[in-house]
């Protein structure tokens, strides 16, 4: 191919990719998933991989390399769906950038530039994993993972702290950093409540002792701060802990910020157990009172989504995650969930459907002996069929 017919090719499959229709596939009653990631490395536009011009790139190949588009924020803003998901550059550094779409579910482009997101303190190594929250305050408020090398193990090349970063915003382009949040621990998946709480901010936690391992982290914790400026955890409750043999027995992590149901607040979660063939991470969701969201009120049994098909195969395998979901006022849920670190789906449910599926599935009951008696229940009422 010369270069113009290759420029060519380039920019049509480029097209026909943004332009891929979406289909939802008719699933369990909970939600549908659809047949098309809704965004990929290959949804990246093609000025950010490649140098344009034939005198500089007269092999039109690619320069700048991006491996994975995953683990979204979002928000629905100004009538649009938007996703600001986790775009990994080959050389494993990842950044964020800004994707809409019209309708949710397909034909999502990037503008024009990824976010140019401010440093805090020590600059990062790596940062990921946003959490949007639009807060009653009236900021959007971005909070993401912050990762640098640890300073006190120069010798383990492998040694990180997890910290959580602090961003806002009023339009998703021009981003005010604030100081990381500071805790005792590291934490991860840190994510704003959107209401505040006994006049505070209020943050779902996930303290951890190492970069990886939960260690004696107790699962998705609880903390109220009285400023995002400068937001200081100094206690923390265990609001979703892990069990001995369930889908979070290693550890867990709430997703995005939890729904306002009439029923209560509907959570999203990531929970991960280890396996012959590494980490499984599978998502699930629970419920708290409108007026406590710290009470439990619903905590249905095991994943309500785990990785299928061809979702089982990429970059870190067995992995399905989700920091986005969009609830529209005539409560039709978009989720947005990445597999294995690799690409971004979605699945359609409504607040109803999801709440009914936390209402009526049976609590984890821990032993074999009670999901066999909660399925002969499930039989013995259906006899009558
Ligand atoms: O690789 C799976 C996920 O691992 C981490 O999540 P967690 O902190 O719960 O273990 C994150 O790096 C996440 O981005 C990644 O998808």
């Amino acid at each position: 191919m010369t270069f113009q017919e290759r420029l060519t090719w380039l920019r049509r499959s480029h097209q026909e990719l943004l332009e891929k229709k979406n289909c939802p596939i008719e699933g369990n009653g909970v939600y549908d998933r659809f047949d098309n990631p809704v965004l990929t490395s290959g949804h990246v536009p093609l000025e950010w991989r490649y140098d344009l011009h034939e005198s500089s790139n007269p092999y039109l190949m690619e320069r700048f390399g991006i491996h994975a588009v995953f683990n979204a924020g979002a928000i629905k803003w100004q009538g649009k769906y938007v996703l600001v998901p986790r775009v990994e550059c080959a050389d494993r550094k990842s950044f964020f950038a800004v994707a809409e779409s019209p309708n949710g579910v397909d034909n999502f482009r990037f503008w024009q530039r990824p976010v140019t997101m401010p440093e805090y303190g020590e600059p990062a190594t790596n940062i990921y994993d946003m959490r949007l929250t639009a807060h009653e305050d009236g900021w959007i408020y971005g909070i993401f993972c912050v990762e640098r090398k640890d300073p006190s193990r120069p010798d383990d090349l492998s040694a990180a702290v997890a910290a959580a970063g602090v961003a806002r915003t009023h339009d998703l382009v021009t981003w005010e950093r604030l100081p990381d949040i500071v805790s005792k621990s590291q934490q991860r998946n840190v994510v704003l409540h959107p209401e505040f709480v006994e006049g505070k901010y209020a943050l779902y936690t996930r303290p951890q002792d190492g970069f990886i391992d939960a260690g004696e982290g107790r699962g998705i914790g609880w903390a109220l701060v009285d400023s995002m400026e400068h937001a200081v955890i100094t206690e923390e409750k265990t609001i979703n802990p892990r069990f001995y043999h369930t889908i979070k027995e290693t550890k867990n992590g709430e997703g995005p910020h939890p729904i306002k149901t009439p029923q209560g607040w509907l959570h999203l979660a990531h929970g991960v157990r280890g396996c012959a063939s590494g980490l499984r991470y599978v998502l699930y969701l629970y419920m708290t009172a409108l007026e406590d969201p710290t009470r439990v009120i619903a905590d249905p049994a095991g994943f309500f989504m785990a990785p299928e098909d061809s979702e089982y195969v990429g970059d870190v395998m067995n992995v399905l995650f989700s920091n986005g979901w969009i609830c529209d006022p005539d409560g039709k849920v978009f989720i947005y969930y990445a597999s294995c670190d690799t690409r971004l789906h979605v699945a359609v449910s409504t607040v109803d459907r999801l709440v009914d599926y936390c209402m009526h599935t049976a609590p984890d009951g821990l032993r074999t002996a009670l999901s066999v008696k909660t399925l002969n229940e499930l039989i013995d009422n259906n006899l009558d069929i």
